[in-house]
């Protein structure tokens, strides 16, 4: 059986970054406008009165300071808050196709490989920008890969998911080489009017290529030494956007086709969920938990993936074993677990063994263990 290896990575940054003084800016015009206009019913006691947002909040209830969006000016617009995005014609490249095309290219050039030497591609993300054609098959005929592409959705958790496809794949025969891309453009499904959750998300894309050991350049970078996925459902992270929409009745309210969340029931619901999972993982796997020198989590919070690497470790973890990224991109869902590999994996030596973990809607989240070759 050909082991699965980690060829390459690939990371597409948009152009914008919005900083929290910015976005915070932004969202208390939006409640000076929103309470002016509804002063006389705010008077009455018949309506609450917006509040404002805080950097200050944002950053120690979150770690987040900034993040990178594919549109600033109209989220930025307190009469508009959400992105402004031109529709594109059925003749365009599609703007998700468009990012994972970069990250994509990324990683085939690193390896140094070309289009045809893959055979499937994966596009594992949270919101797939349209229901069919699949996203994965755009981006197939614009990169020009053979074999076969498709799309799959477990939200924060796609990336992690997508490696297990890809590893199972080319264990069993069906692939040799997987390139797997994560396009998020978060800030297209998040309620900028909202001040629990209009500071999370940013937009990015990142691509992985997975290849069999005898097929990679040099034999590749990372063994995926093993995968480990698990699900358990819940409401507490939930966008009712959907085909259906259109047909129900009564109308669905706007608010409700955005992503929404009970942000403290999943930080202690799902905390404990992912450190028994990688640390069952590395134990089922022979690994002494000592011996794990980088977690490269999902980035949702700050706060929250010191406590899964305090539960996974015993003790307080070394900046070096938790690197992050959340304070520069926020969280940007499947991308995220992989902005950080990306990011800081190069410096690790020959034998060395990490987790790359995701988490999130579902609940859903995946365990892939890897060795630097
Ligand atoms: N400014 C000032 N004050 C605020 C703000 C704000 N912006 N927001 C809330 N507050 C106030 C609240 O009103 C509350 O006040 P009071 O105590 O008076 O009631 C107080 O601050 C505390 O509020 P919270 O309890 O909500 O704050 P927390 O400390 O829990 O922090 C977080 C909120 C940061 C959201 C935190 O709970 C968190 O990060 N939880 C984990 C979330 C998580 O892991 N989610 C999973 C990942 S997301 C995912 O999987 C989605 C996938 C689909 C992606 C699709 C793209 C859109």
């Amino acid at each position: 059986m050909a082991k699965a290896v980690i060829s390459s990575t690939g990371l597409h940054t948009p152009p914008y970054a919005i900083s929290n003084q910015e976005l915070v800016d932004a969202f208390n015009q939006y409640v000076d406008i929103q309470n002016d206009r509804h002063k006389a019913a705010i008077e009455a006691g018949e309506r609450e009165p917006l509040v404002y947002s805080s950097c200050d909040f944002i950053y120690k209830a979150s770690g987040i300071e900034s993040r990178y969006v594919v549109d600033k000016e109209g989220l930025l617009d307190p009469t508009r808050m959400r992105p402004r995005i031109r529709q594109r014609s059925d003749d365009e490249p599609s703007l998700m196709a468009e990012i994972a095309m970069d990250a994509g290219r990324q990683a085939l050039d690193a390896a140094g490989r070309s289009p045809e030497d893959v055979d499937m591609l994966l596009v594992a993300c949270s919101n797939p920008q349209r229901a069919y054609p699949a996203v994965s098959i755009e981006l197939q005929h614009h990169l020009g890969l053979r074999g076969f592409a498709f799309d799959m959705n477990v939200a924060c958790a796609s990336a992690a998911f997508g490696i297990q496809t890809a590893y199972d794949a080319i264990r069993s025969g069906t692939a040799r080489s997987v390139l797997m891309v994560n396009p998020e453009i978060c800030t297209g499904h998040l309620n900028y009017m909202n001040r629990d959750c209009h500071f999370i998300f940013g937009d990015a894309c990142t691509a992985m290529l997975i290849e069999a050991d005898d097929r990679a350049p040099d034999g590749g970078l990372f063994e995926v030494l093993g995968t480990r996925t698990v699900t358990q459902f819940s409401n507490n992270i939930r966008n009712n956007f959907g085909y259906l929409n259109p047909a129900e009745d009564p109308v669905r309210d706007e608010f409700d086709q955005l992503f929404k969340q009970q942000g403290r029931k999943v930080f202690k619901e799902v905390t404990p969920l992912v450190s028994q999972l990688v640390v069952g993982h590395i134990e089922d796997l022979g690994i002494n938990v000592p011996d794990i020198k980088r977690l490269w989590l999902h980035q949702a919070n700050i706060n929250m993936n010191k406590l899964i690497a305090k539960k996974v470790y015993g003790r307080d973890a070394r900046d070096a074993e938790l690197p992050s990224a959340i304070h520069e991109y926020g969280n940007t869902s499947s991308a995220s677990p992989v902005i950080v590999f990306h990011l800081n994996s190069g410096d690790l030596q020959a034998g060395d063994v990490g987790v790359l973990c995701g988490f999130g809607a579902g609940y859903s989240a995946g365990s892939v263990v890897v060795r630097r070759l």
